[in-house]
C-alpha cells in the first residue's frame, strides 16, 4: 500500500510530499453527479455501496494518497434526534434547533453501531477494495461546529444564537458540547476499528471565536475528543478553518496533524505550531481558477515552506469549491507529486 500520507501524520521520513483534497468527492466531478442524478444525499450518505463507490472516485480520477469516507458531518446528528434535511439552495437544515435545555435533555446519545450501521458498513467495503491502494480518512464535526449547526438549525453568517446561548445560558451550552463530544468519542472510534486508518476533525466554525472564547468554549471538548480517539493508536487531524488568530490554542487541541486553512502563511502557522505536529494544508481552493504556470508557482512556494515542519501533507485550506474544473484538480496533484519529492 502507498502509505505516505500515514507516514507524513507520524513525521516519519517521505520520498514526496502526500497530497489529499477536502472535498475530493463531491459536485465538480461529472461521475459524483452521475451517481447524485439518481439519488438524493442522505440517501448517498446512507447507502454503503454507493457512498463507497464516490468516495472512490478522486481515488481514480485524482491518484490522491488518501481517500476520505463518503459521509457528512452531519450524519451523527441526525442520529442524536434531530431532523435533518439538505435542501439544494440553503445546505443542510436542521428544523427544530436547540435552543434551550430542554431540547438539549431530549437528544440521545446514539448506540453507534445500532444507529449509524452503514457507516461502519462503507469503512468495511472500501477498506477491501483500497487493499492495495491508499489508506482511508474516517471524520467527524468538532463538538463546536456540530453545536452551532444544532444550535443555528443550519449555516449562519453571525452565529448570533450560538453567541448568545454561550454568554447567556453557558450552562445550557457546555451540557450541550458535553453530549455531543460523548456521541463523537463511541463515533470516531467505532469508525477505527470498523478500518480507518487515520480520523480528520472538522472544526469549520471555531474560527468565529475571539481566542479567549475559543480557548473556553470550544478547545476543552475538541481536546477531549482527541485524547480519547488517540488511545486508538491512528494519526488524528484536526482541522480548523479561519485558525489564525486561534492557531496557539489549536495547537494545545494535542492533534498529530493541524490542517490550516489558507488565510495564514504555512511559515507562519509552522512557527507557531512548532516541530511536534505535521502540518497540512493550505492553498486557497480558488488559486484552482489561475492559469496553470501561476497555480504551478503558488504549489511550489507552500511545498517549499512546508519543508519546514515536521512533516507536511499538501491539502486545499478549505474544500473543492462545486465549480472547480477537474482538469485544474488533476493538474494540481500531478504538480504537488512532481515538486514535492524528497531527495
Ligand atoms: O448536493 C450534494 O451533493 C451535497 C454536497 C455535499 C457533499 C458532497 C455536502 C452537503 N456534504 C458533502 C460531503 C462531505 N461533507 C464530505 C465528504 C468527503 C470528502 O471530503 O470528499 C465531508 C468530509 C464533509 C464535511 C462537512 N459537511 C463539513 C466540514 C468541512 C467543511 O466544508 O467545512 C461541513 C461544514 C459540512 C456541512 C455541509 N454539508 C453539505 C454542505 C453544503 C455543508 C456546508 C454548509 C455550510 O456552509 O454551512
Amino acid at each position: 500500500m502507498n502509505d505516505t500520507f500515514l507516514r507524513a501524520c507520524r513525521g516519519e521520513a517521505v520520498d514526496y510530499t502526500p497530497v489529499w483534497l477536502m472535498r475530493q468527492a463531491g459536485r465538480y466531478l461529472p461521475e459524483y453527479q452521475s451517481v447524485r442524478s439518481h439519488v438524493d444525499f442522505l440517501t448517498l450518505c446512507k447507502n454503503p455501496k454507493l457512498a463507497a463507490e464516490v468516495t472512490l472516485q478522486p481515488v481514480d480520477i485524482l491518484g490522491v494518497d488518501a481517500a476520505i469516507l463518503f459521509s457528512d458531518i452531519l450524519i451523527p446528528v441526525e442520529a442524536m434526534g434531530m431532523r435533518l434535511e439538505f435542501s439544494e439552495k440553503d445546505g443542510p437544515v436542521l428544523s427544530e434547533p436547540i435552543r434551550n435545555r430542554g431540547a438539549v435533555e431530549k437528544l440521545v446519545i446514539p448506540d453507534v453501531e445500532d444507529d449509524l450501521p452503514f457507516v461502519f458498513e462503507t469503512i468495511r467495503i472500501l477498506r477491501k477494495e483500497l487493499q492495495q491502494r491508499v489508506p482511508l480518512i474516517g471524520f467527524a464535526g468538532a463538538p463546536f461546529t456540530l453545536a452551532t449547526y444544532m444550535i443555528e438549525g443550519g449555516t449562519s453568517r453571525t452565529f448570533v444564537n450560538t453567541k448568545r446561548m454561550m454568554f447567556q445560558n453557558t450552562a445550557v451550552f457546555h451540557y450541550l458540547m458535553e453530549k455531543v463530544t460523548d456521541m463523537l468519542v463511541p463515533y470516531l472510534i467505532g469508525q477505527i476499528r470498523a478500518g480507518a486508518q487515520a480520523v480528520q476533525i472538522f472544526d469549520s466554525w471555531a474560527g468565529i471565536l475571539a481566542p479567549a472564547d475559543y480557548k473556553k468554549f470550544a478547545l476543552p471538548s475538541v481536546r477531549r475528543v482527541i485524547h480519547e480517539v488517540k488511545k486508538e493508536k491512528v494519526p488524528v487531524i484536526y482541522f480548523v478553518n479561519d485558525c489564525a488568530g486561534i492557531l496557539k490554542e489549536v495547537k494545545n487541541a494535542g492533534a498529530d496533524v493541524v490542517s490550516v486553512d489558507w488565510r495564514i502563511d504555512i511559515a507562519d502557522a509552522i512557527k507557531k505550531l512548532g516541530k511536534k505536529v505535521t502540518i497540512q494544508g493550505n492553498l486557497d481552493p480558488c488559486a484552482l481558477f489561475l492559469p496553470r504556470e501561476k497555480l504551478e508557482e503558488k504549489v511550489k512556494e507552500i511545498l517549499w515552506k512546508g519543508e519546514a515542519a515536521k512533516s507536511h501533507i499538501f491539502n486545499l485550506g478549505h474544500g473543492v469549491l462545486p465549480q472547480t474544473p477537474v482538469e485544474q484538480v488533476i493538474a494540481l496533484v500531478d504538480t504537488v507529486h512532481t515538486f514535492g519529492k524528497r531527495g
